[in-house]
């Protein structure tokens, strides 16, 4: 770790918004944003803009040479410690050390098994000096990359719950009522964040109340897997989930509950069908996420359902949330949870539930039209 100067730290910045370039577009690898800088002054930038593309590194020395300038002796600011390996791009070291550059100063490590620090000591032995980021830097270079750093580590996708709620809490509204809760422009992020997550989940409850397509509207937005968590196979074959296959895959995860017939039915229809093998919510939805990940899904949007949320919080297994409050009150959807008096959900004898708090490490608040959005990181990768 080596303490940077203001200037060090200004590039990097500009590193990593860069790297933003390329949201949506690369998983499952990582955002990688690069600048180089000789005597003071940038004569390159660039950033990995998707998948399969150049890495943001070698990115930047291709502007160089697109401006005319010449990289040789200068420093190259990045995000990510540099590759090692041949994947789908040539190792970065090899474009770096060719190049010349006398010093490359990284924002974040690589956590994944074929990285791990292998770049950064290949330069190192080829004389380049090698700097490491500590700080806001840094912590922004790894929250840019949270599911590919909890993927790379865990096998696991990054899990970020989406919920809209009213000031006295209700996350239904009332049959009759407009559905919509959040407003017009939290509608709209919420169909740009569905392009930038590799599955989006919903439970059957949501579905079969509200029929969603739960693809992504954004024009060229890539369009995500889509997982409706339905331990008995409920889901209808005349839903539209199922009636929009040829637009993205559709996941059902089951338990052993689910009829085979409706198993047999659904995966006839096209659809893909995890049968777990436990009753329990929580091993069900670590199974599933197991499955996900090997299927290469390093992000997963929980949109749908405070059931869902509630099982996912319960078995620890939220890494982020964001919540719009909308400035109204909407009172209890169903009509029998009006009266104080006939509550059939309170009624004695029940079990008490386990405690399943999960503490926020960080919060972040802001408006969006009039709603509040409050984003919330339980787990940093
Ligand atoms: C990227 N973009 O800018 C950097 C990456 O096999 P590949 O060629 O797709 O490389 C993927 C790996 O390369 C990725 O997991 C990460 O470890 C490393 N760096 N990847 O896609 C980049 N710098
Ligand atoms: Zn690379």
């Amino acid at each position: 770790m080596t303490i940077l100067t203001d200037i060090d730290r200004e590039h990097l910045r500009r590193a990593l918004a860069l790297a933003e370039g390329g949201r949506g577009r690369v998983s499952p690898n990582p955002l990688v944003g690069a600048v180089v800088v000789r005597d003071g002054e940038v004569i390159g930038e660039g950033f990995h803009a998707a998948l399969g593309e150049l890495h943001g590194e070698r990115a930047a020395l291709e502007d160089c040479r697109a401006r005319g300038e010449d990289p040789r002796g200068a420093t190259l600011y990045v995000t990510l410690e540099p590759c090692a390996h041949q994947g789908r791009q040539p190792p970065c070291v090899e474009a770096i050390l060719a190049a010349g550059i006398g010093r490359v100063v990284i924002a974040s490590d690589d956590p994944s098994e074929k990285a791990a620090g292998r770049g950064p000591g290949i330069l190192r032995d080829g004389g380049v000096a090698i700097e490491t980021a500590a700080g806001a830097e840094a912590a922004a270079a790894r929250l840019l990359n949270q599911p590919f750093r909890k993927h790379s580590r865990t096998g696991l996708p990054h899990v970020v719950l989406k919920l809209a709620m009213s000031l006295d809490g209700q996350t239904t509204t009332a049959a009759g009522d407009s559905p919509w809760i959040s407003g017009e422009r939290s509608r709209e992020l919420v169909h740009r964040w569905r392009g930038e997550h590799d599955a989006i989940a919903a439970g059957v409850g949501t579905v079969l109340a509200d029929d969603p397509l739960l693809t992504a509207r954004e024009p060229d937005a890539r369009q995500p897997r889509r997982v409706v968590f339905d331990s008995r196979a409920r889901l209808p074959l005349d839903s539209r989930l199922v009636g929009s296959l040829e637009q993205s895959p559709l996941t059902v995860v089951a338990g052993p509950e689910a009829p085979p017939a409706r198993v047999a039915a659904l995966r006839e229809a096209g659809v893909e069908v995890f049968l777990g093998d436990s009753f329990d919510p929580g091993e069900q939805i670590g199974t599933a996420l197991a499955m996900l990940g090997r299927r290469g899904v390093t992000s997963l949007f929980l949109e749908g359902g405070k059931t869902l949320a509630g099982a996912f919080a319960a078995a620890g297994q939220i890494d982020e949330s964001r919540t719009f409050i909308a400035p109204m009150l909407l009172g209890p959807p169903d009509p029998q949870d009006r009266s104080p008096f006939v509550n059939q959900r309170l009624t004695s004898g029940e079990r008490t539930p386990a405690v399943a708090r999960l503490e926020a490490l960080a919060t972040t608040t802001e408006t969006v039209g009039a709603d509040t959005l409050l984003t919330a990181r339980f787990k940093e990768w």
